[in-house]
């Protein structure tokens, strides 16, 4: 199964059979007041750092989402997704809870973009799906639906296939759908993350799709963040996790991902990581 996102000009395929795709979370105004203050400021400057600061440490594509509350989102991710094309190539992540602005986000990019996301709610699927069609695009489909998020993975994979009908249905390939079984955080539940890695095992070996995750949610609310979400990685990899959503600024997680390939026999010669380990760190430390 490979998942195939493009820009103008790169390509970028997600396969359980190549390293982990690692998309970059950072221009994102959620818990940013920094970025939240210069979006509503119409300053997409920050944006822009942002996008080659990610792509420098290792970013293979963007997530992009200007969600800020009373901001006209549609207006500014076109706006964004231009100004990031200025600095980097990579494949884009289009990001929004808003159909109408997913729709311009999609109008805006040159490429077949990763739509940041679908759910199993009926009213969702009937509004994100014919779009991501219209556009040749690929989509992330999170496993929650009218219910909310089911705690049990047998649930969650149900409405992964509930999703990947519909996509069918509307004539989306299964290989442009992406799953999301959902990373809760591990501080309200101790079983959480052991409930998300029986997802993405079942989600993998019934339907065969790639599967992302916001990895960071696992720790909200505990010390020691940055090692729970590597540990988190590298094991939810082992489970079928294909294409994380991390913060690749942050030596830790980088690392994490390189590591993860290297065990899981992705990484020949061990050439990217020592590599990698050159660039960042050119004298003997
Ligand atoms: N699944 C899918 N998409 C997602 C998520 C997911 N998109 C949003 C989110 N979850 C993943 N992206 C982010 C973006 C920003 C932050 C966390 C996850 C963030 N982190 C710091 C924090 O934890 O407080 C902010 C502080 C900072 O570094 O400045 O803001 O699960 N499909």
């Amino acid at each position: 199964m490979e998942t195939i996102i493009r820009s103008a000009t790169q390509t970028v395929v997600i396969s359980r059979d190549r390293p982990l795709v690692i998309i970059g979370e950072r221009i994102n105004p959620t818990g940013r007041k920094k970025l939240a203050a210069a979006l509503e400021q119409g300053n997409l400057k920050l944006i822009q750092e942002e996008a080659s600061k990610q792509v420098k440490e290792g970013a293979h594509v963007l997530d992009i989402n200007v969600g800020v509350p009373g901001i006209d989102e549609a207006r500014v991710l076109k706006e964004a997704i231009q100004v990031v094309r200025q600095v980097t190539q990579v494949p884009l992540c289009i990001d929004s809870a808003l159909p109408k602005a997913l729709e311009a986000g999609l109008a805006a990019y040159e490429g077949k973009a990763l739509v940041n996301s679908v759910n199993g709610e009926e009213r969702k699927l009937k509004e994100v799906l014919p779009l991501v069609k219209q556009y040749g695009a690929a989509v992330i489909g999170l496993t929650m639906d009218d219910a909310g998020i089911p705690t049990k993975a047998e649930r969650r994979l149900q409405i992964a296939e509930a999703i990947l009908n519909a996509a069918q249905k509307v004539g989306i390939p299964a290989e442009d759908l992406v799953i999301d079984p959902l990373a809760m955080t591990i501080s309200t539940d101790h079983k959480t993350a052991m409930e998300t890695f029986k997802s993405l095992r079942l989600i993998r070996d019934k339907l065969g799709l790639n599967q992302t995750l916001g990895v960071s949610n696992i720790s909200f609310g505990l010390p020691e963040r940055h090692p729970i979400n590597g540990a988190f990685l590298a094991l939810a990899a082992m489970n079928g996790l294909t294409c994380p959503i991390v913060d690749p600024t942050i030596w830790e997680m980088r690392r994490a991902a390189l590591i993860t390939d290297l065990l899981l026999g992705k990484d020949e010669y061990c050439m990217n990581l020592i590599s990698v380990f050159r660039e960042k760190f050119p004298s003997p430390r």
